[in-house]
């Protein structure tokens, strides 16, 4: 991982920095949040400001910050959380993952609350859906408990602010742009590290049917895999693609478990409809992975994966012809620094004052092996406000041998 931060924070930042600050500019350019002014602070006052209302509530007395994945055994959740102890660890702070053994809504309804009953610091999460958690974020509220998000966005009206990993339109056209090169055959070339040109140059030579994209999903309502599917149906209505890709993407749901994934990758084979799979969830691309490999299937897959649970399907040395692979290329993203980030955002609505507000900036630590960092909380358009902290990466046969032992 160290070497990845370095790699990332060094050389990535530049390459990104188009699309990043194009994505900002757009976002704050949208009505401004007063709606969330209110709610956002309400959530973490300083003790001594707490309005009354809160003053008569229990406070929590103290307890550990609280970690909340979708669900438990999910390798992109472990990951993060080591993250996020790495950098409680580093500030002094205790903390703790509780998250639900089933992706749903319910399951982190009842481990929130009770985490609320025993006292916490704060509560980081990942969410399951975008409605059912009102009465227990309340709750928190109450009690004075910060919400963060982290990768699937809480209810505006509850969260501090949403760290988001990657610009959600960046990771949603990224991925339509890897589908359609590696459906024609192309492979990813880091200097174009927006695969712009890539996809520019593949379909303008491109002369057969068009091309049929599936999407396998985690769940229905997730937020955060919604989001980048309105961006990737957004990406497919550019001119370049008109009458060479079919603008309906075919869309399953796999609920970011294992089997469940694995057999919707199965209708996707034995329904014969879609050339390539994006898979917008490292539980979803493996499983369509290894459905295509166990039936030789020439049915690519991409999507959000981690280098080492794809390995087996990718290329990994520059001699490897990539189209002979399941999965040519693949995007993801520094998932240790997302968790570290948001104890970073935790640590700062503790001890700085940062309430998410649109315009506020807080400053992350050095860590690891980058250097300390300042974000700033935009407006997200929605009501809210958005940190962004990372950047979309693509790993390909150039650097996957560099990375499936550290990711
Ligand atoms: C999965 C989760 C998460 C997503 C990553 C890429 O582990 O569904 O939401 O961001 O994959």
């Amino acid at each position: 991982m160290k070497k990845m931060n370095k790699f990332m924070a060094l050389g990535l930042v530049a390459a990104m920095a188009g699309t990043t600050l194009a994505g900002c500019g757009s976002s704050s350019s949208a009505a401004p949040a007063s709606s969330a002014a209110p709610a956002t602070s309400e959530a973490a006052p300083a003790a001594s400001e707490a309005p009354a209302a809160s003053e008569a509530a229990a406070p929590a007395a103290g307890g550990n910050h609280v970690f909340m994945f979708k669900s438990v055994g999910n390798a992109f959740g472990v990951i993060m959380y080591d993250g996020f102890a790495d950098y409680m660890k580093q500030v002094g702070e205790g903390c703790e993952e509780k998250s639900p053994a089933e992706t749903t809504v319910a399951a982190q309804v009842q481990l929130i609350d009770e985490a609320l009953t025993k006292g916490c610091k704060s509560l980081s999460i990942s969410t399951n859906g975008d409605t059912g958690y009102d009465e227990v974020f309340a709750k928190a509220q109450s009690q004075n408990v910060p919400i963060v998000s982290v990768d699937s966005a809480a209810s505006a009206d509850y969260r501090v602010t949403h760290n988001n990993q990657a610009s959600t339109a960046d990771i949603g056209a990224m991925q339509v742009r890897a589908a359609v090169m590696i459906a024609c055959g192309v492979d990813f070339d880091p200097a174009d590290a927006d695969m712009t040109k890539g996809v520019e140059a593949a379909l303008a030579s491109y002369t057969g049917d068009p091309i049929n994209i599936g999407v396998l999903s985690a769940g229905i309502d997730t937020p955060v895999q919604n989001g980048w599917i309105a961006e990737m149906e957004k990406e497919l209505t550019k001119d370049i693609y008109a009458g060479k890709v079919n603008p309906e993407l075919d869309k399953k749901y796999g609920d970011d478990e294992f089997t469940k994934s694995t057999t919707q990758a199965q209708a996707f084979l034995n329904e014969g409809k879609v050339n390539v799979i994006i898979s917008p969830t490292t539980v979803g691309i493996a499983a369509a992975a290894e459905v295509m490999k166990q039936a030789n299937s020439n049915i690519k897959v991409t999507g959000l994966g981690l280098p080492s649970e794809m390995k087996p399907y990718m290329p990994t040395s520059d001699a490897d012809d990539a189209n002979s692979f399941i999965c040519p290329f693949m995007l993801l993203w520094d998932v240790s620094h997302l968790g570290a980030s948001t104890a970073a955002i935790q640590m700062a609505v503790a001890n700085d004052g940062f309430t998410g507000a649109a315009g506020e900036t807080m400053t992350m630590q050095a860590w690891g092996e980058y250097a300390e960092e300042t974000f700033e909380a935009k407006d997200d358009g929605n009501g809210g406000t958005s940190v962004l902290t990372g950047i979309p990466y693509t790993f390909y046969k150039g650097n996957m041998a560099e990375w499936a032992d550290k990711l």
